[in-house]
């Protein structure tokens, strides 16, 4: 990934929550917003209603979404790459393309490397030691000066096109049954309901979460839907796009200001230990057009970066010491994620562990590997405003938490904090709307705001440098802090950071003696970073939401003269306040509207006008700059070339854990490319042992672990369960109520049985396979039952790209087991 730069918006809507009322079909797979997201479902009701939108809903459970469904189909857990290429071969063979879009607007006519090839399911460069790719061979022939070949009539056998078909030309209706478990018709009616929407004027909207994300090819599933949607020209379509429900209420705002350890805010990288240097770093970065005349507008990546340096250090970093980059940490593996820290942690490398609005004992896999893990601490820091399983993982609580309190040592340390409710500050949510919201409550007992907590810290660790010194002080002691209260930064200091305004007078680009902004003011948005150190900016893509203006998160205009549900004068969208990613797609070659009803710009003749902000230059002419600017073709990607790690184009994998062999490779277990720690290449079973598919989900009734503490939720669902079809409850004797055991290779847990219809045993393969499906809301803190969710079954293995655990599709067995309590 980091060969070839920067991603950008790791999961966000391209679209947004009121949007989805001007779709036609609505399509939730991998989710179930009905009951995940129930308020902002109250858009796809309004598209219902009042456009008379059809909604379609698969998923291996017939859940609260499905109940309100204009159509169902069941699907295997983990299998729904084969669906998603079945349907893009079925959209060819049927003709049902957008074909303007997919020539102009997609990579389609672009030429592939001869060497670039796809066997036994994998493709070309695979080394098996490595568990990795050499991806030199997934990318486009370029010509004499750089630029990529194309085919304009997408007759060339090595065009992305033709690649494509090729590719998918294995998953036939029959190969998705006999993989999915899908019904055929019920796969054809969906193709149908699809097909109909690669007309101009019909759209369809993706909505999805967790059910694709969490296995080890999450990043590939979303990818093949997002194909779809290009071959049907319905992204940058009010109405269209794909749409990545997000989880808690910011968790859009942690990936946006870049809490992960291999990102800057705003989707920059840390430079790996091979950037030694400014200069390799930033070169790999700022593209040049890969075809004539297109944006490529990751060309300021040196604007976004200097500025971000700015932020941090001020006046230490300078040209002449390349902006301090050697204060940036090095990254030495691809990323620090959760599942490398517990893994670090569990080998004994980590002493400390600060635990901030996380409750890892509950909701990362493996539960027993974490508890050995934590156990190996010197110190465990909690700040939380709740006592979580994570702060308790030492206490005894018989079968729930079987622990030996004598035989670890750990110190933990609790620090109370607020909560939302008690901040201020701007919650980010799916579609990049940051909106600001106030304190509604006063912190109680010894609660402390996060902010204050953490300035404390900094503080004590700056003033001990001072003293003692260190190895590198420089990073610390020259952190730029200049808050009214330096042991308590405010919210609005923070977002003005973030905004980013003039260190020094900014000149015109154009015009070298114009002042475009004084010194000290705030910026006006990301056009007027610079990379010469005279602007700061904390966050690139919000550098607009708290300007010379005001702060534009706490607006709160709710008129829409267009009727689109654009809402631009309520709160602030990244970027620039546009409300739909791509929308210059939403209009022809020539830039008329595909829809004049739903029309988000047009061209004018000389300029780009309509109700939401263009995404491209207001004065690029259409037929020349293509739609996609952050990407150096100008075109979207129907081949990814090397940005992913497992694929251009997604193929079939199995789970790690899964009831059958790969079909296209029976020797290869999960996604070839995901990293699997050394030691955990045990923990895998096989379906002779454990013979049933288990997945996990959430209810309505619960927040995740927080809302088991009160005793309204807690009553309403009040203690662990776990569900399963009529035909396995009859087959291992278990009645629907009565206890059950159910155990992995790595954990067992107790939970009542929930026998349903909701769940339909499938036939893949010839075998008739059986899905647990296992809520996650219990633990052994908090007013509800005492229970342990499917995290002490789950196994320690993640997405290849970006490492999200695979939490939807593992193997399980189960039992009836005896009614008494046990203590
Ligand atoms: N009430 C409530 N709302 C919440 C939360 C909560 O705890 N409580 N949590 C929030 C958070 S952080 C998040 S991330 C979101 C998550 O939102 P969702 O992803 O919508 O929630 P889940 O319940 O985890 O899973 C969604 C669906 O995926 C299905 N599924 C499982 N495996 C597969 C598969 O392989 N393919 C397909 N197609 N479907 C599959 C499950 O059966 C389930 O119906 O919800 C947020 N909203
Ligand atoms: N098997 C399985 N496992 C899963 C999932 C699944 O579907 N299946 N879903 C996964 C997903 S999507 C998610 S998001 C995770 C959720 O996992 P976690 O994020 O670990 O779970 P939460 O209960 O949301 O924990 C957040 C903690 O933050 C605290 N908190 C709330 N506000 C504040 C604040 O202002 N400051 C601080 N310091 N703390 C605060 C809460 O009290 C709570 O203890 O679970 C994951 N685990
Ligand atoms: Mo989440």
């Amino acid at each position: 990934m980091s060969s070839l730069g920067p991603t950008f918006g790791r999961g966000a809507m391209t679209n947004s929550w009121t949007d989805i009322k001007n779709t036609d079909l609505v399509i939730v797979m991998g989710g179930n917003a009905a009951e995940a997201h129930p308020c902002g479902f109250k858009w796809v009701t309004e598209a219902k209603a009042h456009r008379g939108a059809r909604l379609i809903v698969v998923d291996p459970r017939y859940n609260r979404t499905a109940a309100v469904s204009d159509y169902y189909s069941p699907i295997r857990p983990g299998s729904d790459i084969s669906f998603l290429m079945g349907v893009i071969r079925w959209l060819i063979e049927n003709d049902k393309v957008n074909w303007e879009y997919v020539t102009n607007y997609t990579n389609a006519a672009f030429l592939v490397k001869d060497e670039f090839g796809w066997s036994d399911g994998l493709f070309s460069g695979y080394d098996e030691e490595k568990r990795d790719f050499d991806k030199s061979s997934w990318d486009y022939k370029k010509d004499a000066e750089g630029y990529a070949q194309v085919d304009m009539t997408l007759k060339d056998p090595r065009c992305v096109w033709n690649l494509l078909k090729a590719h998918v030309d294995v998953y036939t209706p029959e190969f998705v049954e006999d993989i999915c478990g899908t019904p055929k018709e019920k796969f054809l009616h969906i193709c149908e309901m699809i097909g109909e929407c690669s007309a101009p004027d019909k759209v369809m909207t993706s909505m999805y979460a967790l059910g694709w994300t969490q296995h080890s090819k999450g990043a590939q599933n979303i990818r093949g839907m997002a194909m779809i949607q290009l071959i049907l020209g319905n992204i940058g379509m009010a109405g269209g796009g794909m749409n990545a429900l997000r989880g808690h209420s910011n968790i859009q705002g942690l990936t946006d200001i870049g809490l992960m350890s291999n990102l800057i805010p705003g989707y920059l990288n840390i430079p790996t230990e091979k950037e030694t240097d400014w200069q390799t770093y930033i070169s790999s970065r700022s593209f040049v057009p890969l075809r004539p005349g297109q944006t490529s507008y990751w060309q300021n990546y040196p604007k976004f970066m200097v500025s971000f340096m700015k932020a941090m250090w001020g006046d230490a970093a300078t040209a002449e010491n390349d902006w301090a980059f050697h204060y940036l940490p090095k990254l030495d593996v691809p990323t620090y994620d959760v599942l490398r820290m517990f893994e670090l942690m569990n080998q004994g490398q980590i002493n400390l562990y600060f635990c901030q609005g996380f409750n890892p004992l509950l909701s990362f896999p493996n539960r027993g590997k974490l508890t050995e893990a934590l156990s190996k601490l010197k110190m465990l820091v909690v700040m939380d405003p709740l006592a979580t399983e994570t702060s308790h993982f030492w206490e005894n609580h018989g079968i729930y938490n079987d622990v030996d309190p004598a035989s670890i040592q750990t110190e933990v340390l609790e620090l109370p904090t607020t909560c939302f409710a008690e901040d201020e500050g701007a919650l980010v949510n799916s579609g990049r709307w940051l909106q600001w919201h106030w304190a509604g409550a006063t912190p109680p007992g010894e609660a402390k705001h996060d902010t204050w907590i953490m300035a404390q810290i900094f503080r004590r660790v700056r003033k001990l440098y001072e003293e003692e010194g260190g190895v590198f002080p420089d990073p610390i002691l020259n952190l730029t802090w200049n808050y009214a209260d330096p042991d308590e930064p405010m919210p609005d200091e923070l977002a003005r950071e973030m905004n980013g305004r003039a260190l020094t007078p900014v000149y015109d680009t154009a015009d070298p003696t114009k002042v475009v902004v004084e010194a000290g003011k705030q910026l006006k948005n990301f056009s007027q970073l610079r990379d010469d150190g005279s602007t700061m900016c904390g966050c690139w893509i919000y550098s607009g939401c708290w300007n010379e203006d005001g702060n534009n998160m706490a607006r709160r205009d709710n008129s829409d003269p267009s009727g689109l549900g654009v809402f631009a004068d309520w709160a602030f969208a990244w970027p620039v306040n546009r409300r739909i990613l791509y929308n210059r797609a939403s209009a022809d070659m020539q830039g008329r509207p595909w829809d004049p009803e739903r029309a988000l710009l047009a061209w004018n003749g000389e300029r780009w006008e309509g109700p939401d902000v263009p995404d491209i230059s207001p004065t690029a002419k259409p037929g020349e700059v293509m739609p996609f600017i952050m990407n150096p073709e100008g075109t979207s990607r129907l081949f990814t070339r090397g940005m992913m790690r497992d694929g251009p184009f997604p193929t079939h994998m199995e789970p790690f854990e899964s009831p059958v062999e790969n079909v296209f490779n029976a020797k290869m277990r999960g996604n070839p490319a995901s990293r699997v720690f050394v030691d955990d290449a045990e923990q895998f079973a096989t379906s002779d042992e454990f013979p049933f598919v288990g997945t996990s989900y959430r209810l309505t009734e619960h927040f995740h672990y927080w809302t088991k503490h009160n005793p309204v939720n807690a009553t309403l669902q009040p203690q662990f369960f776990v569900e399963i079809s009529v035909e396995l409850a009859n087959e291992k004797g278990i009645r629907n109520g009565g206890r059950v055991r159910v155990w992995s290779k790595r954990g067992e847990v107790w939970a009542k049985a929930v026998v349903t219809k909701r769940i339909q045993p499938l036939t893949v393969r010839g075998k008739t396979v059986h899905v647990v499906g296992i809520p996650l809301h219990w633990g052994f803190m908090g007013a509800a039952k005492k229970g342990f969710g499917p995290n002490s079954l789950t196994p320690f293995v993640g997405d290849a790209n970006v490492e999200t655990p695979e939490f939807k599709a593992f193997l399980v067995n189960i039992e009836p087991a005896a009614e008494e309590p046990v203590a």
